[in-house]
């Protein structure tokens, strides 16, 4: 059999420039960290960044973001026109025109070699910005817009694994999508919604509606099966590992608990809560959560669909709130954590603050930071050592909520010893003619709830 030859055909990588509004309160150091922030966003992507673009205003609501002679430099620069009125992007502007005087001559000479010019497709703009404000921008540069959180409706779009986060993330997507959609990019010659008047755009909107409304209900009986389990595991020795996007959760989950969920230097690698025990191994058992990352502007809808995904490390007797202790911008990050979770009720919790990546640290940054957080845990994920002290910490944190006490099971009832062995610490047993009387140790809930099961209720 004749094999097919693949014909590769790689696809250019898209290029980008990031442009922002520089707002009052917002210093240097702070947008040079927000740019930083939005390149890595982007590069996750699978974008290459060629520059930065910015202004100092007051606000973001402009029409087009920007002042008029900004607009013009930044649409010479995306080979625009510099005007809003327009589609005509291949007509060079005045300003564009004085770009390309600036540089090399041959370049600006011939035609062919106007290419060669790394113009930008893509504008991203490192605020939420409004569906008319990008198709003003668009408009004006001749470049694609995308607004932070597009970029970030994208990352989750790519990421999510399971069930429940895909359809939450398409969910997320299609509302941010959906005002979004115009007439000019569907397709000139689209069917009209038969007999109904309607336009290809309200037809469009009307199935992205209808979409929505079938993934809520889908939604529903994924949460159903979930909370099923989430009661199953009631009781149980729960703690959460939280956080910003990159503080290294995952790698602290996979050190403390010898398992291998996913790692990786990008943004938003996790994006499902995943659930595993304390190793070694303690009784009764500790379950650590990872869970997904947060990121400052996090989209609304976003939002909602992380309450869901977080449901299960919400639920945790103890939250660990972990920080990339080398990044310049840790307080901020810790910020957005803490108020995404109050935003979502989850701030309720007993929290340990977990300063990581401290072997990037010099022994004077690390001894002012020991200064300013003297309740933290210093720590690096990378060092065993470290890990085995964030074990003990954990397993000290739940010793103290522990209670003893007696549990009576009679021996028509031993099908649940099982259940015993697993949520509570048997520290000895009687046996007596009714059945074993067993003298434990536990969280005071994984005990009521025992006692409740065996007494039949
Ligand atoms: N130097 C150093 N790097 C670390 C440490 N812990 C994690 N990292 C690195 O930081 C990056 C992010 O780590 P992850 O564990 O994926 O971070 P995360 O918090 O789970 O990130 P998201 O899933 O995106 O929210 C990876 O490249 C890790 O190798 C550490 O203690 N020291
Ligand atoms: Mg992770």
């Amino acid at each position: 059999m004749l094999c097919k030859t693949m014909i590769e055909t790689k696809l250019p990588t898209p290029r980008a420039l990031l442009v922002g509004v520089q707002l009052p309160d917002i210093d240097d150091v702070a947008q040079a960290a927000s740019f930083h922030e939005l390149t890595r966003l982007v590069e996750t992507l699978g974008y290459e960044v060629t520059g930065t673009f910015s202004q100092r205003l007051d606000g973001i609501g402009a029409p087009t973001l920007f002042g008029k002679g900004k607009l013009s430099e930044l649409a010479a620069i995306t080979g625009g026109t510099g005007v809003v009125g327009s589609l005509a992007t291949k007509l060079l502007s005045k300003a564009r025109k004085r770009f390309e005087e600036t540089k090399d001559s041959q370049l600006a000479t011939f035609e062919e070699e106007e290419e060669k010019i790394e113009k930008p497709d893509y504008i991203i703009v490192d605020h939420e910005i409004s569906p008319s404000q990008a198709r003003n921008l668009e408009r004006a540069t001749g470049a694609r817009v995308l607004d932070r959180t597009g970029v970030i409706v994208e990352i989750f779009h790519r990421h999510a694994n399971s069930r429940e986060a895909k359809l939450q993330v398409e969910m997320a997507r299609l509302k941010y999508v959906s005002p979004r959609l115009r007439e000019s990019t569907m397709g000139a010659g689209r069917q009209q919604g038969v007999g109904t008047g309607e336009t290809s755009l309200e037809l469009d909107r009307r199935k992205i509606r209808d979409r929505i409304a079938e993934l809520k209900k889908m939604l529903e009986t994924v949460q159903l099966d979930g909370d099923q389990r989430r009661f199953a595991r009631a009781g149980e020795l729960r703690v959460a590992l939280v956080g910003y996007t990159n503080a290294g959760k995952s790698s602290l989950m996979r050190a403390l608990t010898a398992s291998q969920v996913l790692v990786a230097d990008k943004l938003f690698a996790t994006l499902d809560t995943t659930v595993r025990a304390l190793q070694p191994e303690t009784k009764p058992r500790i379950l650590v959560s990872d869970t997904v990352g947060f990121i400052k502007q996090l989209p609304h809808d976003l939002v909602a669909s992380f309450r869901s995904t977080l449901s299960e490390a919400l639920e945790a007797s103890l939250l660990l709130f972990v920080v990339d202790a080398s990044d310049p911008t840790y307080e901020a990050q810790l910020q957005v954590t803490r108020t995404v979770l109050h935003e979502i009720s989850a701030d309720a919790a007993p929290s340990i603050l977990i300063m990581n990546k401290i072997d990037c640290l010099e022994e004077t940054e690390l001894e002012n930071l020991k200064l300013k957080h003297p309740d933290a845990v210093f720590l690096s994920s990378r060092l065993p050592d470290d890990v085995s002290g964030l074990r003990n910490i954990i397993i000290a944190f739940f010793e103290k909520s522990m209670v003893d006490d007696q549990i009576a099971v009679s021996y028509s009832n031993e099908k649940m010893l099982g259940d015993v062995f697993e949520t509570l610490r048997v520290v000895s047993q009687d046996y007596t003619e009714t059945g074993r009387l067993m003298h434990v140790r536990g969280l005071p809930n994984a005990i009521a709830k025992l006692k409740k099961s065996l007494s039949g209720n």
